[in-house]
């Protein structure tokens, strides 16, 4: 595809492993909301690509062609045009789900971290700094299954793709101790099998993630190189 043009009312300018798309995918899906993906080379943007991202980045959303960008503003978008609400009713909740929401983007940011440490002792560090914030999500969860209870909500959203970088992660090191995180991994394992968050990524998701990961110059790209794909 090389233009903008779209081919669908609503196209979902992707990357394959951007968990910020994957946020958008997800709640298009939770609505049976149709829509086209475009898959894009971030390494190489297309000039179609910048001229409807003013950053630069994944997503961006193509409404009959008009951009909409930022994964949060796109969700809200979303939200405020097609049900299911995935955000709760009342005002202090919804703006409660919207912080944790941005919790979600403060994880994102440290697993970036994570894979960009350049010796063992900074992966050491970045571990125990995701530990302590899966340590405080701990905290706040219910009875689940989902973040708020059995609705599954926007802050869901964000944390199925989070969650999907351990299914890699975990077979390079132990980062997170999860055995002490039981209500998280609950969490995580429902929304593991949630069908919107499943179909989020392309079947080949984990060789995509693992081969990005040992191209970084990193701690992280050396336990890849040393290790095998998980059911090898
Ligand atoms: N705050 C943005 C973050 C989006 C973002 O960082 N996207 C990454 C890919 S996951 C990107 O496009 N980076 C630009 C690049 O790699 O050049 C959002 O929520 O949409």
């Amino acid at each position: 595809m090389t233009s903008a043009s779209p081919a669908a009312p609503l196209v979902l300018v992707s990357h394959a492993l951007c968990p910020y798309v994957q946020r958008a995918a997800i709640v298009l899906a939770e609505k049976g909301v149709p829509f086209e993906r475009r898959d894009i080379d971030l390494a190489h943007k297309p000039d179609w690509f910048l001229q409807v991202s003013p950053l630069g980045k994944t997503p961006v959303l193509l409404v009959h062609g008009q951009p909409v960008f930022e994964s949060a503003v796109i969700c809200e978008y979303l939200d405020e045009t097609h049900a299911p609400a995935l955000h709760p009713h009342d005002a202090l909740q919804r703006a409660q789900h919207r912080s944790w929401m941005e919790f979600g983007s403060a994880v994102l940011n440290l697993i970036g971290g994570l894979y960009n440490a350049p010796d063992e002792a900074a992966l050491q560090a970045r571990a125990d700094e995701l530990t302590a914030r899966f340590t405080q999500l701990e905290s706040v969860l219910g009875d689940g299954p989902y973040f708020g209870g059995t609705a599954f909500t926007m802050v869901d959203a964000v944390f199925g793709p989070v969650f999907r970088y351990f299914d890699v992660l975990d077979d390079l090191g132990e980062f997170v101790r999860w055995p002490a995180l039981p209500r998280v991994g609950a969490w995580r394992q429902a929304l593991a099998s949630r069908p919107s968050v499943v179909q989020a990524v392309r079947p080949d998701y984990p060789a995509l993630l693992r081969r990005f990961l040992q191209a970084r110059p990193s701690a992280l790209a050396r336990r890849v190189a040393g290790s095998a794909p998980a059911g090898a």
